[in-house]
């Protein structure tokens, strides 16, 4: 890393106009810079109220400032916040100021990765502080929290200690053994290796799913003109985002809402209703729809009841998930929701007209809903979470980074390439790297790339 021993300074609260903005500053000069800005004797960790001056050109504004000595800071060094009128100029006022004397412009994430390299956080919970601000729902945010709190390194932690000790194990017999016989340890240490890939395995089982809580998921209905896409839309946004009427080609463009599933972030998009049509406008439409299904990670075909014989011909959607939604159910009260529905095997959402006997069976595969009395629609999100893999809601802990599961799924591939009949040398090196895999996880070790990459995706001022 560059430039450990500049003083960095960002502005750290929102742009645009608020009650108050602050600006950061972090690094050995922190406080002298505050000083001038401020005046003498700042205390530590108290809230003082001062005039804040350009040194040049005179007072500035007034504000609060907070001084919090090195160590214990966020970031580990001298951390001075200065609190001001939240106005873009008065901020950009002090900003000059304090680059003027000789603070200079914090990158993105620049604080929070000092606090890193002081030793403040790991990897994962750095990361975890991104997750927290960007996060979309109150379940990202919560997962996020408990990241922050460490619990990735926890479930990481005995992983790590068991090949610590199998390293321990096998090196000692390189050191000391007699090379020419048999390995005396090694079947122990392939077993227990073997164990521990199993365990990483189901940690990552346990893992994958909640990755959608920071990445969301887009959603696209789709199907035929006049079937209810845009009232289920509304109905699933609780809002009036979409026009409904009763005549077939309402909707012409792509309409989107984003809202949250059981805590997963998602983005609905409602389209135009996929028919043949020699309108030009529609055409674009008609296009713009089959796009937007072939970009969802979850396609919602919606059909109708009263209808049964009328449905769309869906574009090729090869890996995307497809899943009936069955709407005005309540124009046929004899039919009843269907809790244990599934996706269409992927790939297959291009099957013929059903006749009237696979008619009713595929009826029978749907979600019955309606989007007019809003029966149906747990089962629907139900569906929904479970097609992305999410099942129990309760279950996840902290936010996942793909990183993270790679970063198991290397320490869990070399884990698994252990066997007895190996050379001690082989094992050891396979433990070196199974460990190497987590030390990266947690960021141990020397990582100037990945830090860099990481800390791109902040903003400015963290
Ligand atoms: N009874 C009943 N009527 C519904 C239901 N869902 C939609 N409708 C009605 O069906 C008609 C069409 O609804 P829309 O939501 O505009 O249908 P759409 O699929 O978006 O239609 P296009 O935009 O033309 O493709 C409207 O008159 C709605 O009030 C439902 O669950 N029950
Ligand atoms: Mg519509």
């Amino acid at each position: 890393m560059t430039g450990a021993a500049d003083t960095i300074v960002a502005v750290a609260t929102p742009p645009g106009v608020g009650g108050i903005g602050v600006i950061r500053l972090s690094g050995p000069a922190a406080l002298l810079i505050a000083e001038a800005i401020a005046g003498p004797d700042l205390p530590p960790r108290r809230a003082i109220h001062r005039r804040l001056h350009d040194p040049a050109e005179g007072v500035i504004d007034d504000g609060i400032v907070i001084v919090f000595p090195a160590p214990h800071s966020y970031t580990g060094e001298d951390v001075v916040e200065i609190q001001g009128h939240g106005s873009p100029v008065l901020l950009q006022l002090l900003l000059d100021t304090a680059l003027g004397l000789g603070a200079r412009m914090a990158r993105p994430g620049e604080f929070t990765e000092r606090a890193f390299l002081h030793g403040r956080m790991d990897l994962a919970q750095a990361e975890a502080v991104a997750d927290l601000i960007h996060a979309q729902t109150a379940t990202a945010a919560r997962l996020a929290r408990s990241s922050l709190d460490g619990a990735l390194a926890q479930d990481v932690e005995p992983v790590a200690r068991e090949i610590l000790n199998l390293r321990v194990l096998i090196e000692a017999e390189i050191d000391f053994g007699e090379t020419d016989l048999e390995s005396a340890v090694a079947p122990e240490v392939a077993r227990r290796a073997q164990a521990l890939a199993a365990d990483v395995e189901a940690l990552l089982a346990r893992l994958r799913p909640a990755r959608i809580y920071s990445t969301g998921m887009r959603l696209a209905l789709v199907g035929a003109p006049n079937v209810g896409k845009s009232s289920l839309m509304n109905r699933l946004a609780d809002a009036e985002v979409a026009i409904v009427t009763d005549r077939p080609g309402t909707t012409r463009d792509l309409l989107r809402a984003n809202i949250a599933i059981d805590g997963i972030p998602v983005e609905l998009i409602d389209t135009a209703g996929l028919h043949e049509s020699d309108d030009v406008v529609e055409r674009i439409g008609i296009e713009r729809a089959r796009r937007a299904a072939a970009g969802a990670d979850l396609v919602l075909e919606v059909r109708d009841l009263t209808r049964p014989g009328v449905r769309a011909e869906l574009p090729d959607l090869p890996g995307t998930p497809v899943l009936r939604v069955w709407n005005k159910q309540d124009l046929c009260p004899g039919s009843q929701s269907d809790l244990g529905a599934r996706s269409e095997p992927r790939g297959t959402a291009r099957a013929v007209v059903p006749d009237f006997e696979a008619h009713s069976d595929s009826m029978q595969r749907g979600i019955k809903v309606s989007a007019v009395t809003g029966e149906g629609l747990d089962a629907l999100r139900a569906a929904i979470r479970s097609e992305v893999g999410v099942v129990d809601t309760g279950q996840q802990r902290f936010s996942v980074r793909v990183r993270h599961l790679e970063g198991l799924g290397n320490a869990a591939a070399c884990l698994l390439r252990i066997h007895a009949e190996q050379s001690p040398d082989l094992i050891a090196e396979d433990l070196r790297l199974a460990e190497r895999a987590l030390d990266d996880l947690l960021g141990r070790g020397d990582h100037e790339e990945l830090l860099g990459a990481i800390f791109a995706g902040f903003c400015i001022g963290k």
